[in-house]
């Protein structure tokens, strides 16, 4: 087809960010100070590594790299186990409509995500099968908002940049996304994904015919 579609997962397909946050709280109680839901955004679309980083800055803690990588290994199993509880009555409202609208117009869509664990999520939630590919955590070398995750998921569905859509809910999504030149939308609060090209507050908000006009532009 002429476009084509990329999401991210956690924020737009599915609400992992509360999780991430249990667990991430868990290892502040551990290190002894307070992690709030305030403190959680500023974790969104972040890599773990990267997370890691924010939240010790938060609870000013510094740590030894072997105490970082153990730290990291005990988040994702505690992050795990919700995860592994999930099923497909935690897909976001909206998100299996709009995948059925793309497979109706016939436009290819493919996941691209910062989440090392996209593939078991996408699974838990039985939604594996449905993208055509799946760019992660596992595939890049740079987190977002470096555009890297995007324009591997641009080759994947054998498009030039400008002709793919991302659906993003974090700010250093949208912004991986206007820099590898592709149209975002931003789902969630519009003040705060102001750089978006489109914002909705979800994906039940997006109208049946959005993607027409692009088939007709583009
Ligand atoms: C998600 C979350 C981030 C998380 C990152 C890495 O990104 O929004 O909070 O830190 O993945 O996750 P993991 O620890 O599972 O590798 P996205 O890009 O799907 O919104
Ligand atoms: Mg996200």
């Amino acid at each position: 087809n002429k476009i084509g579609v990329i999401f991210d997962l956690d924020g737009v397909i599915v609400d992992t960010a509360k999780y991430h946050f249990l667990a991430w709280k868990n290892l502040a109680d551990d290190l002894g100070f307070e992690f709030t839901e305030a403190h959680n955004e500023l974790l969104k679309g972040v890599s773990r590594v990267r997370s890691l980083e924010i939240l010790l800055s938060i609870g000013n803690v510094s740590l030894s790299e072997s105490k970082k990588q153990e730290y990291l290994v005990s988040k994702n199993e505690d992050y795990l186990n919700y995860i592994t509880k999930m099923g497909p009555e935690e897909i976001l409202p909206g998100a299996e409509k709009l995948l059925d609208n793309l497979d109706d117009l016939g436009i290819s869509y493919v996941l691209g995500s910062a989440s090392k664990n996209a593939p078991l999520i996408l699974k838990q939630v039985n939604l594996f099968d449905r993208f055509k590919a799946i760019v992660d955590g596992n595939s890049v070398s740079k987190a977002k908002p470096d555009p890297e995750v995007f324009l591997i998921g641009a080759e994947k569905l054998n498009l030039s940049p400008e002709k793919c859509i991302v659906f993003e809910d974090a700010i250093a999504g949208v912004e991986a996304a206007n820099k590898a030149n592709m149209t975002s939308v931003g789902i969630g609060d519009e003040d705060t994904l102001n750089e978006a090209d489109y914002n909705f507050n979800n994906l039940t908000e997006i109208p049946k015919n959005f993607f027409e006009k692009f088939l007709s532009e583009k």
